[in-house]
């Protein structure tokens, strides 16, 4: 976890833009006569009516959350209108939304350095737009703000009732006594409602946000008032803000490391972190997240908006609960196939806009075996380098899956090919392309880069490559990572033969790793889409 550089963070703005129920907006802007309606987007699986992946505004009014499945949801509201998110290679197909979402970046990255989160969300950096602003045009001096500036909120403002709401914002953003940081977030709260309203005039789609001194409290802000509107943090409401939040609401703390600070140290709200040294915390929980507690218990958080529209890593996936089970390996050869293909494509597209390479290759599955004692046992994660070209990636995806197959039920003389159920079943698959990076300037063609990379890009078997570790996360279906991972990355020198193939382990503290893969399982931080929400061995009719 990021140390805070505390001294650094109090005069930045920061701004987090998050989509309004992000895939419902998308299908609303295909079909116009949807909007309004109570809508909501289900997933590709028909079971039930599929489970509910996004809700509009509009039917949440009538109780319909994202856990029910479509038929549930025409119980609770008969005339909902369920779309079914689009389907291609037998797999929900992402790629809609994803392009959606980039049309959106494009237009926040118009004003400071931003950080695509996620498939909907972004961080901005306004710092030095807003302090341009400050120099030049000062808000205090304005005679006419803004009318969706107006409608902020900000935290800790006196609405008395009967008080004129968005005078109050008004007499806020005027202030000539205010301190400089409230000064710059007052030129954010400018900002940030200029671009949301060039996003909806640009793209139709609203989005909510969160504006603070850093990513932890602009994150926690653009929930708190949605749909289509802005929260704003003075520094001097941050400890109100901290004082009564649910532990479990922060940012990496919705997983393990929450539970053990209710459970064993009776934390209950950020505000309880506070009665613990640092020293205490370190000794409970290491040294970098004890003292990451103790600066979120302050609101303190030193952790920089990366410049970065593009995703970190591709990847497909597709989940098979309960009956639909993969039990042959002919059967799982057919899916990978279809993922190897998608990632195929989106490898080459980003090649052919972005100009960018991705070098390592890595699968992910889920696995039962039905009579064993070691349930608990993993499918290992397995990573090598990646060649380019379809039928490449899906040879060294299957070798993969082999060699991961072998590991998890314990058979390493025979072969698998072929082979019918042994009592195992896999319930989930994804392929991953990671470690992407620009090609180097300079470059005159793709083709004569490939052949100075040849070694891993178009490797045989035997490559003497050496391979990274990578962090063994849980694999989003049709995602993109955008998400940081710092991993130290050691070289590993290869003997021989599959030694090309290699687990994929985490360089991360255990304490990290839980953490880390409670928050990406957590939510749809990669555009994760649950293909099936049905626990596995649930009967389902096909
Ligand atoms: N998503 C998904 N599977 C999930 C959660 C979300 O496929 N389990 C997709 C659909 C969402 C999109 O990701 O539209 C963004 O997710 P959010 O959690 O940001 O939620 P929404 O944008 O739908 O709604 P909100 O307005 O509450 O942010």
């Amino acid at each position: 976890m990021p140390v805070a550089k505390p001294e650094s963070s109090d005069s930045r703005v920061i701004a987090h833009v998050d989509m309004d129920c992000f895939y419902v907006q998308v299908e609303q802007r295909k079909q116009p006569q949807l909007r309004g309606l109570p809508t909501a987007v289900v997933q590709y699986n028909e079971w039930k009516g599929g489970a509910l992946i996004a809700v509009s505004y509009e039917a949440r009014k009538f109780g319909i959350k994202r856990s029910m499945r479509g038929e549930e949801a025409k119980e609770v509201c008969p005339q909902v209108q369920l779309v079914q998110v689009p389907v291609a290679r037998g797999k929900a197909d992402l790629s809609g939304y994803r392009n959606a979402g980039s049309e959106v970046v494009s237009i926040l990255a118009r004003r400071g350095r931003c950080e695509r989160a996620s498939i909907d969300e972004v961080y901005l950096d306004l710092t030095d737009a807003a302090e341009m602003m400050l120099a030049d045009n000062p808000p205090q001096g304005m005679e006419t703000i803004d009318e969706e500036a107006l409608k902020s909120h900000i935290l800790g403002l006196n609405n008395e009732d009967g008080s004129d709401v968005k005078e109050n914002v008004r007499n806020w953003i005027h202030r000539h006594n205010a301190d400089h940081r409230d000064k710059l977030l007052a030129c954010g709260i400018l900002i940030v409602a200029e671009l949301r309203m060039q996003v909806l005039k640009e793209t139709e789609f609203t989005c909510s946000a969160g504006i603070a001194h850093n990513k932890m409290l602009a994150k926690l802000a653009s929930g708190m008032n949605k749909p289509a509107q802005q929260t704003v943090v003075p520094f001097s409401s941050v400890k109100g803000l901290l004082d009564t939040l649910p532990i479990r609401k922060m940012k990496q703390l919705g997983g393990k490391l929450g539970i053990s600070l209710q459970m064993d140290m009776g934390v209950n709200t950020v505000g309880d972190l506070l009665q613990f040294p640092e020293e205490k915390l370190q000794e409970r929980y290491g040294i970098n997240t004890g003292t990451w507690l103790w600066n979120i218990a302050r609101g303190i958080s030193g952790e920089e908006v990366e410049g970065r529209l593009l995703p970190k890593s591709h990847g497909s996936g597709k989940t098979f609960p309960g009956p639909r089970a993969l039990k042959t390996v002919p059967a799982v050869q057919h899916w990978l196939n279809q993922l190897c293909e998608e990632l195929s494509e989106r490898l080459c597209s980003d090649l052919d806009q972005n100009k960018r390479i991705a070098h390592t290759l890595t699968l992910h599955a889920r696995a039962y075996k039905s009579s064993d004692s070691d349930s608990q046992k993993k499918f290992p994660s397995k990573s090598c380098p990646l060649r380019y070209g379809t039928a490449k990636i899906q040879e060294d995806a299957f070798n993969l899956f082999q060699a991961g197959l072998r590991e998890y039920i314990g058979f390493y003389g025979g072969k698998t090919r072929g082979s019918h159920c042994r009592g195992w079943g896999i319930t989930s698959l994804s392929v991953s392309a990671s470690k992407i990076v620009p090609i180097p300037s300079g470059t005159c063609s793709i083709a004569k880069y490939f052949h100075g990379q040849s070694t891993s890009h178009f490797s045989s078997m035997q490559s003497s490559d050496n391979l990274n570790t990578e962090a063994t996360l849980s694999l989003p279906s049709g995602s993109e990572c955008y998400s940081e991972v710092n991993l130290s990355e050691p070289k590993i020198d290869f003997p021989k033969e599959e030694s090309w193939i290699k687990d994929t382990v985490p360089d991360l503290d255990l304490q990290e790793q839980k953490d880390l893969s409670s928050t990406l399982s957590e939510k749809t931080q990669d555009g994760f889409i649950q293909e099936d929400i049905s626990p596995l061995l649930l009967s389902e009719p096909e």
